[in-house]
């Protein structure tokens, strides 16, 4: 059962709809560097790729939601939205960073999607920093490995907490936070030369930015006392690939390195106690303040929200064994589960064993800012029949009911891409998720027509009657 003022919603982000990538005195971001397709392979290695020059750059234009906001808010009104997760461009605000002042006419934007969104009774979710920064911040300090952008995004975030304190009373810090120690780069802005170092480096970003939640949460509660943020996980659950101790337990510490790790640090606001072993596995010495971690200890989160996609298997090392892609962590194929194009593998009932988990650890409130499939589409009779989509997200919704009768507190639910847009991890238009088909291609040629899909009709039923009917 739902309760009455679950959050049904839905998820985009500032460099997957925008596009309008240098307007309104807008600055360059790390997302505008990312090139299409080819962005797979050098989201390991950006290096390189920010020396190169690409003929597209799918952020650019993205499904150029700048120019058309009043229709596709108007389209979400439609679907009934109780509220919509979307970003807010840092250099959209700040273009470099570290002007004195806001840039006006970033904050004027930001003001016309929040009013159109209350017009139709829509709660904006607001995350702070969704795989984006100022290149500039990259270019004078190589990214979040300096602490000084803490200070910069500090001042970014008492700037738009001030602005638009009557509006916004849901933040998230940062996107899948935990993906810092993976991807230094599209996370956290910072390119590590030295392979060697590569955990250290990862593990101090996500230091750095845990220091920066909890003064974006400081700052938020003093500035909004009515207002709840929390911080942001990508979550996919982590089997054991067989009972073998050795799988379990493999199993056990990937999760944990590579997830809820960064849970401790922003919810309990400390680090884990298995911190000293793991990094001297790793090699890892943090420059690391009592000052700072008073200050995890006395502002952490009010609550938890998680992407949640697919879960993975995994095994002991000289385990062999069928692989599959997932998001941003590969695994072992797991022989139950079906997979998405892409080889997300579908796992509605992971959903259920990841809330259970988690509340379970955390004893603090739930949301699900992510969830959906991407799918190669075509338009016919300028529609999609895209019956799989509802069939993925209805699993999803009978999981996350089942969880809520478990006992677990799950504050709301949002799909992942109501309308069509840039995919993050292939830059692919063609990796859609939407209720909404937008007519744009990979390499951005198209017309920008909006069209609804079936499933449009199917989630505006499904919000109506509270996740009653979900036939
Ligand atoms: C998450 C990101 C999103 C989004 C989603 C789907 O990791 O937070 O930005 O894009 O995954 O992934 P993709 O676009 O790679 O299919």
């Amino acid at each position: 059962m739902f309760s009455k003022n679950f959050l049904w919603g839905a998820a985009t982000a500032a460099n997957q709809i925008e596009g309008a990538y240098l307007e309104g005195g807008k600055g360059l971001s790390t997302a505008d560097y990312l090139p299409g397709k080819e962005r797979i392979k050098y989201l390991f290695d950006p290096e390189q790729m920010i020396h190169t020059s690409f003929s597209f750059y799918p952020s650019h234009k993205a499904i150029d939601f700048y120019h058309h906001y009043k229709e596709d808010i108007r389209l979400l009104g439609q679907l009934g939205l109780k509220c919509y997760r979307m970003s807010i461009a840092w250099t959209r605000i700040f273009p470099t960073g570290e002007e004195e002042l806001p840039n006006e006419e970033g904050l004027k934007f930001y003001d016309n999607v929040f009013d159109e969104l209350i017009k139709y009774g829509i709660e904006p979710v607001v995350t702070l920093s969704h795989f984006e920064m100022p290149m500039y911040l990259v270019q004078k300090y190589n990214g979040w490995i300096d602490k000084r952008v803490i200070q910069l995004f500090e001042k970014y975030c008492r700037v738009v907490f001030n602005r638009y304190k009557d509006k916004v009373k849901y933040w998230l810090t940062f996107n899948e936070v935990n993906s810092v120690t993976k991807l230094p780069y599209h996370s956290g802005g910072t390119i590590i030369t030295e392979k060697e170092k590569f955990d250290e480096v990862g593990y101090q970003i996500l230091h750095n930015q845990a220091v920066a939640s909890s003064l974006a949460v400081k700052a938020c509660h003093e500035i909004i006392p009515d207002a709840q943020i929390g911080c942001m996980m990508q979550y996919s659950p982590i089997y054991p690939y067989s009972c073998h101790p050795e799988d379990v337990l493999s199993s056990l510490h990937l999760e944990r390195d590579r997830e809820t790790f960064s849970m401790e640090l922003f919810v309990r606001g400390e680090y884990p106690y298995y911190t000293k072993r793991l990094f001297k596995e790793l090699n890892v010495n943090l420059q690391v303040t009592q000052e700072e971690l008073n200050l995890l200890k006395t502002y952490t989160v009010d609550f938890i929200s998680i992407s949640y996609y697919m879960s993975l298997a995994w095994a002991r090392t000289d385990f062999v064994a069928e692989t599959t892609d997932g998001n941003q962590m590969s695994g072992l194929k797991n022989p139950y589960l079906e997979s998405s194009q892409w080889g997300w593998q579908i796992d509605p009932i992971g959903l259920r064993i990841a809330l259970n988990k988690l509340y379970d650890t955390y004893r603090v409130p739930i949301f699900i800012v992510e969830n959906g499939i991407g799918v190669k589409e075509k338009l016919e009779n300028n529609t999609v029949i895209d019956d799989y989509r509802i069939k993925y997200l209805r699993a999803h919704i009978e999981q996350i009911s089942e969880a809520i009768n478990d006992g677990v507190e799950v504050m709301g639910y949002c799909m992942w891409g109501p309308i069509d847009l840039i995919s993050n991890s292939t830059g692919e238009m063609s990796k859609r998720y939407g209720f909404v088909y937008v007519d744009v291609d990979d390499k951005g040629q198209g017309s920008f027509k909006r069209y609804k899909k079936k499933s449009f009709d199917w989630y505006r039923k499904v919000i109506k009657t509270n996740g009653e009917d979900l036939g």
